[in-house]
């Protein structure tokens, strides 16, 4: 039988199997087969090949993924990596504009981590009823001029964006999405105002300044409309790795693009002369944030 991967403990998972959730464990041969470097052989989102029986069943099989999102694990010396979602169609970052404030170089990282992949990416900026300086919709332009489809939202009930909801719903009826961003953006918040009637646990903001996590466990939460939304916990870092520091200007399209006119094939874009992107830095056709973040990531693969 196959199923599909709801949520992961310690020791077992929750897999869904014709419509009904079982609890299952893992064989000890997966823990043998996984590679070196990945962490844990199962993600949210896997396919599986399970058998159940009176004892209850295990999980025999990971069936091979279509797409992954990984991320270097947290930790120093840790250099395994973690998979944070299986078999996604659509990474949506959310960042929030104010508590916590917006960090362009964690949105950077993961859209940079989705583009790796070639799993397509968008971005959510929330709590814009917090922005009394039209921040939100500054930094929204430019992320559309990479090109990301990037949504502005609210979901304080009396400065609802509406409109700007109904299209994120409609983007993710038609995908599997999964939500990453730091903790106390809002993401668990956006599931619950999506999915009426769910109750995922939402965070206080004292305790998001003390800064605590909400969200412990990734789960998978169908949507009433179509689709599939995986609510994971927040993170504070967003490593690539087993990366080669040439590629990873492939993960910055507008970098890719300009890329193409240096005159150094094997241009980093840092200190080449005749460099088309820093050409196009200094002119304001790519974003000095961007540019930055491009640069920090760099540094990290060459470490
Ligand atoms: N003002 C305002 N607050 C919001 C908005 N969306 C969420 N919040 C608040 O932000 C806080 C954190 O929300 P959560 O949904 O728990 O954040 P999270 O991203 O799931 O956090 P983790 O699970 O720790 O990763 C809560 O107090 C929410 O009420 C918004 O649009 N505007
Ligand atoms: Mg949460
Ligand atoms: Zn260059």
């Amino acid at each position: 039988m196959i199923g599909l991967v709801l949520r992961i403990d310690a020791k077992s998972c929750h897999v869904e199997v014709d419509g009904k959730t079982h609890i299952l464990p893992l064989r000890g041969r997966l823990f043998e087969q996984r590679s070196a470097r990945e962490a844990r052989p199962i993600a949210v989102g896997d396919r599986v090949r399970v058998t159940i029986d009176d004892l209850g069943g295990a999980i025999d099989e990971v069936l091979p993924r279509t797409s992954r999102l990984v991320r270097r694990k947290a930790g120093e010396d840790d250099t395994r990596e973690q998979v944070i979602a299986a078999n996604v169609s659509l990474v949506l970052v959310m960042a929030s504009i104010t508590e916590p404030r917006f960090q362009p170089e964690l949105v950077d990282r993961i859209l940079a981590g989705a583009e790796r992949e070639h799993v397509r990416a968008a971005l959510v900026i929330t709590k814009v009823d917090r922005d009394r300086e039209g921040l939100a919709e500054e930094w929204a332009e430019m992320y559309r001029t990479v090109p990301y489809q990037t949504f502005v939202t609210s979901i304080a009930p009396e400065r609802e964006t509406t409109d700007v909801l109904a299209d994120v719903r409609q983007m993710l009826s038609d995908n599997t999405t999964v939500i990453v961003g730091a903790s106390g953006v809002g993401k668990s918040s956006m599931v619950n105002r999506l999915v009426p009637g769910l109750a995922l646990r939402i965070g206080s903001l004292g305790r998001i300044r003390q800064g605590k996590h909400t969200t412990s466990h990734t789960q998978i939460v169908p949507l009433p409309g179509g689709g599939y939304v995986l609510d994971t916990p927040g993170i504070r870092s967003f490593g690539l790795q087993n990366l080669d520091p040439l590629d990873l200007a492939f993960c910055f399209p507008e970098i890719k693009e300009w890329s193409s006119r240096c005159e150094y094939r094997n241009c980093t874009h840092t200190v080449e002369p005749h460099c088309a992107v820093f050409d196009a830095v200094e002119q304001g056709y790519i974003a000095q944030t961007r540019y930055v973040s491009y640069t920090l990531m760099l540094e990290d693969l060459q470490r």
